[in-house]
């Protein structure tokens, strides 16, 4: 009996073990190019791509050659022979053209034009009455981006039998910023340390920064800040120049430029001198030879990131300077080596009147007196992204300066690390947001793409998300954040649906049952947080300064604007923030169109509404024209609060059942993983609707609609949870 029971638990272990064996740890993000299990798919790719080619050689063509490699004979399953003649029908040729003796007698003129300096072409033709699949661009880079998008198509079972595409991006700068502080801790960061191990570097080169590098070309990213804004001079000292030296050489064949956050004072801090004033000619020659130390090692190097005068932090302004002269110092400095300075519009000071309008009073004045190579960096919404904010007024109206849209990929306001958000509606709901500045049509995405005022410079960059977690983001759906972004940076004009079906396609499954699912809970999980957190306009309702959890009830910070009740204004007679007339009149930033709309409440939004008004408890939600008669409230406000925060609740709940359903489907360690984040965010998601329900309800005094299931705590319970490792607040 004692040897069966043995045996039997031999027999456990090796299977449980052997299973674990091909559970996936999430590493390969959606580059993962396991076999092509659909036979029809499988076949006709084998009967078009029956060999490949990368004609020329530098590094970059190498990483193509690499990726060709390594992703061909994953999806297919077997070995598709490199050749070096197109010897044969069912060559897959990439050749940067000018390079390519075999393309010599192919007239791609006027596609190429169209590439411009990133862009590709891929096409099927024909060599010496050979079949091919070309994909070509005027410099290599635009070939590593082909090829990346080549095996998208075979990764998302795409027909490639006639292919005729031409590609490229519509913003210049498609960076990543990584808030990760040089003793390597992230702030805002929920997916463990930082990265950058800048203790081994510059000697040790991590496999994990070239995979960072592949994964971001991949998606187009060409740029990357690797300092958090809040910098420690030290990243411009020999010590860590070297340290970036070594970190540029791994990105650079993937086209990525480095890029770092610069102290304002750190002509004081590093150069010992007396002022770091803009004006002053020894600090403006402090900065040309730190700048011209940087190039000489790095000469592709991109530029600086600077937050100046911003929640403590140094800048002009401490010298009775401008935030233009700030920048244009710096701007000075790098010119010489086609270096930009992304200057940040992120500034506040306490105000009673309103911390969102200062940034637009600050800036407005300056458009116009920035050098050329500056782009002022505004986040999307005028306060601190908010799970909803609307798009910062500052959009259209410099039209006389570069911009570049800040968004946050990590989830510092959306739940952090253990939340389900797919985060693509929330930028393409600023994107799509028209400003009205040239009349309708004007969006934001026109403004950040340079197109509306005719700036060649333009950029989008995404506050990172990536960790040194095994995952690379924490939670296995954050990667998706990552992917849509860069997508979004190449081309704003993909929808929310596009960029999720392929990364779901790449990231878990082929089978259409598994990709609609995931589908269907992704594209409302953005909603479904706001529903839970903050709905009707709600905002700046965390917990303090760690930003995990409700704390409505916050209004001890000496610094009165990080205080909830400075945003919410809640007492017996209703809440929300009045930004009319008769208030702040924060809707005057915005365009006539713009302002007049959000200033009414018979056409403000409702999903604004709180943002904008003060609304009497008893309230009753105007039914808009343009909404579906099912969906017009006429509840009391009370009432619609109410169902907001408790529709939240059930939407998570249904992301679990849908979920749950999805078990054999995918790969058990990646549901596993989900499934027990999704557990923790039921539970936040009862937190934050309880307590701030509860709350709210000491103002309102009114009841919980009939039907829906009261709290099983109370209010003081909630107030008196405290969080004092919480991740990410260092
Ligand atoms: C890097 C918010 C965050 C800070 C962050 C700041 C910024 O205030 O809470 O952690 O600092 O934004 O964007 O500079």
């Amino acid at each position: 009996m004692k040897n069966i029971f043995l045996v039997f638990s031999i027999f456990l272990f090796v299977h449980v073990h052997s299973a674990r064996a091909y559970a996936d740890d999430g590493y390969r993000l959606w580059l993962k190019y396991n076999l092509i299990t659909n036979q029809q798919n499988l076949d006709e790719y084998k009967q078009s791509i029956k060999a490949w080619l990368v004609e020329g050689s530098s590094p970059t063509m190498d990483a193509a050659k690499h990726e060709l490699r390594i992703a061909l004979d994953g999806l297919s399953g077997s070995t598709i022979p490199e050749v070096n003649s197109v010897n044969g029908d069912g060559v897959l040729l990439a050749a940067a053209y000018r390079n390519s003796k075999l393309l010599a007698g192919i007239d791609l003129k006027s596609k190429l034009e169209k590439a411009g300096s990133e862009g590709y072409v891929i096409l099927t033709s024909n060599i010496n009455g050979k079949r091919v699949i070309i994909i070509t661009a005027n410099e290599d880079i635009g070939v590593l981006y082909g090829v990346f998008y080549f095996l998208r198509l075979l990764q998302t079972n795409r027909d490639i039998a006639n292919l005729d595409v031409v590609s490229f991006p519509r913003i210049k700068l498609r960076m990543l910023n990584h808030w990760d502080n040089l003793n390597g801790t992230v702030e805002r960061g929920y997916a463990g340390f930082s990265i950058w191990d800048w203790h081994t570097l510059p000697i040790y080169i991590k496999q994990r920064y070239r995979d960072y590098a592949r994964a971001n070309a991949s998606i187009g990213i060409n740029g990357t800040v690797v300092n958090n804004v809040n910098a420690d001079p030290l990243i411009l000292t020999q010590r860590y120049i070297v340290k970036l030296v070594a970190l540029a050489s791994v990105f650079r064949p993937y086209g990525i430029n480095i890029y770092v956050c610069a102290n304002f004072d750190a002509p004081i801090k590093l150069g010992k001198l007396k002022t770091a004033d803009p004006l002053d000619p020894q600090v403006r020659q402090w900065w040309k030879d730190k700048v011209k130390e940087i190039y000489s090692l790095i000469p592709d190097f991109g530029g600086f990131l600077v937050k100046a005068n911003s929640e403590g932090e140094p800048g002009p302004q401490d010298y009775g300077c401008t935030q233009a002269d700030g920048a244009n110092m710096l701007a000075e400095a790098l010119k010489p080596f086609n270096g930009v300075v992304m200057w940040r519009a992120f500034i506040y000071s306490y105000d009673p009147k309103d911390r969102a309008t200062q940034a637009y009073e600050e800036f407005k004045p300056l458009d116009g007196k920035f050098e050329d190579n500056v782009l002022v960096q505004v986040k999307n919404g005028p306060l601190d992204f908010q799970p909803r904010e609307p798009f910062s007024p500052l959009f259209g109206s410099m039209p006389r300066t570069s911009m570049i849209v800040e968004f946050q990929i990590t989830m510092e306001y959306l739940g952090q690390g253990t939340s389900f958000v797919y985060l693509a509606p929330l930028f393409k709901e600023c994107l799509e947001s028209d400003t009205y500045a040239k009349g309708k049509g004007s969006t934001v995405a026109k403004v950040v793409d340079g197109s509306l005022d005719g700036h060649s410079l333009s950029g989008m960059v995404g506050v990172s998300n990536i960790g040194a977690d095994r995952n690379w983001t924490g939670h296995p759906f954050d990667q998706a954040n990552w992917y849509a972004f860069g997508r979004l940076a190449w081309d704003h004009e993909l929808t929310s649906e596009q960029i999720a079906d392929e990364w779901i396609h790449m990231t878990f499954s082929n089978d259409s049952d598994v990709v609609e699912k995931i589908e269907s809970i992704m594209m409302p999980s953005r909603e479904n947080v706001v529903n839970y957190m903050d709905p009707l306009g709600l905002n700046m309702i965390f917990g303090y300064d760690n930003h995990y959890g409700p704390g409505p009830w916050i209004d001890y910070s000496p610094h009165k604007d990080w205080n909830s009740t400075y945003y919410h204004r809640a007492d017996s007679l209703g809440i929300g923030f009045d930004r009319t007339a008769t208030g702040s009149d924060a809707v005057s930033q915005y365009y006539p169109p713009v302002a007049k709309e959000f200033a009414s409440l018979s056409t403000c939004p409702d999903n604004e509404l709180l943002w904008f008004h003060r609304v009497s408890w008893s309230y009753k939600i105007q039914p808009k024209s343009d909404q579906p008669l099912a969906e017009r409230s006429g509840h009391t406000l009370w009432d619609e609060i109410c169902l907001h925060y408790y529709a939240g609740v059930d939407s998570v709940r249904s992301t679990q059942r849908a979920w749950n359903s999805l078990e054999v489907k995918i790969d058990d360690e990646e549901f596993r993983d989900v499934q027990m984040l999704l557990e923790i965010q039921e539970n936040e998601a009862v937190w934050w609707r309880n307590a701030c329900v509860l709350y709210f309800q000491t103002f309102s005094k009114m009841p919980i609609p009939d039907g829906l299931e009261k709290p099983d705590k109370t209010l003081q319970y909630y107030e008196s949870l405290s969080f004092p490792y919480a991740p990410g607040t260092w």
